[in-house]
């Protein structure tokens, strides 16, 4: 009997970035999704562009355990894993008083949103170099420094939906960034216009960006070629 391995606030996540294998076999693929979604887990799947990654699989569960099964099942299904990140939902120290229905939203997202297919992940870290230490800042000048990133953030309302998850000792970069948006466009506005904000200007570190479009499982497969 395995404990179950849940965080004391919010939900575990998974970005798995796979290949398609020479045997994948769809239907394996599909029941390992909908096993997740049986086991009441949130499933985002995306149709992904470029050599990164054909299929984007995006997991929110209570438990890691749940997370980890999802991963053996569509290894086992044919969908190689080739790049992946682990984090969790998270409520930022900056937003703590803001009221519970967002407070919820944050850490107990509802995905994916219905109006906005265009998925994009990267994960991004604040610099800790000599004079541009996000981490020895008082948390004043951080707190003024995400709200000037807050403002021009609400500026893609309806456009963007962000999903900020932190993976703080748990991947490689501090946080995992998510967002779902209208239009291809949308992501590039978005990201460009926050490269002004001293937040991301100064103090931001990015890792590899992926960008693609969600879809029902089933439709995903057949665009990447498992019919
Ligand atoms: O939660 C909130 O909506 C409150 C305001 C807010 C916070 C606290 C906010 C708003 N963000 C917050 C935190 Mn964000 N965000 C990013 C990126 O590419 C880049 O330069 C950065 C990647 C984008 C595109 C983006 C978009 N945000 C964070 C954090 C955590 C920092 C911490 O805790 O120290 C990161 C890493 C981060 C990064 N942000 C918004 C957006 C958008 C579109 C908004 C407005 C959201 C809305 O009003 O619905």
């Amino acid at each position: 009997m395995i404990n179950p391995s849940t965080p004391s606030v919010g939900l575990a996540v998974l970005h798995l970035f796979c290949k398609v294998a020479p045997l994948a076999e769809r239907s394996e693929i599909l029941a390992a999704l909908d096993r997740s979604t049986e086991r009441g887990d949130q499933v985002v799947v995306a149709s992904m562009l470029g050599h990164k990654a054909d299929v984007a699989v995006m997991a929110l569960s209570t438990d890691q355990w749940n997370l980890r099964s999802l991963q053996t099942d569509l290894a086992a299904a044919g969908l190689e894993v080739v790049d992946s990140y682990v984090s969790l939902t998270e409520i930022s120290e900056y937003a703590a008083g803001v009221p519970e229905e967002m407070r919820n939203a944050r850490l107990y997202p509802q995905l994916p949103p219905d109006d906005k297919q265009v998925f994009c992940f990267y994960p991004m870290s604040k610099k800790r170099e000599g004079d541009a230490n996000w981490f020895t800042e008082e948390f004043d000048r951080r707190k003024e420094l995400m709200y000037e990133h807050g403002a021009s953030g609400r500026k893609f309302k309806g456009r963007v939906l962000q999903v900020i998850t932190g993976s703080t000792g748990l991947d490689d970069y501090e946080w995992g960034v998510t967002l779902f948006c209208v239009n291809p466009d949308d992501v590039k506005d978005v990201v460009y216009t926050m490269r002004f904000d001293e937040a991301s200007a100064r103090y931001g570190i990015f890792g590899p960006f992926y960008v693609g479009m969600v879809a029902d499982p089933a439709e995903v497969l057949t665009t990447v070629g498992v019919s």
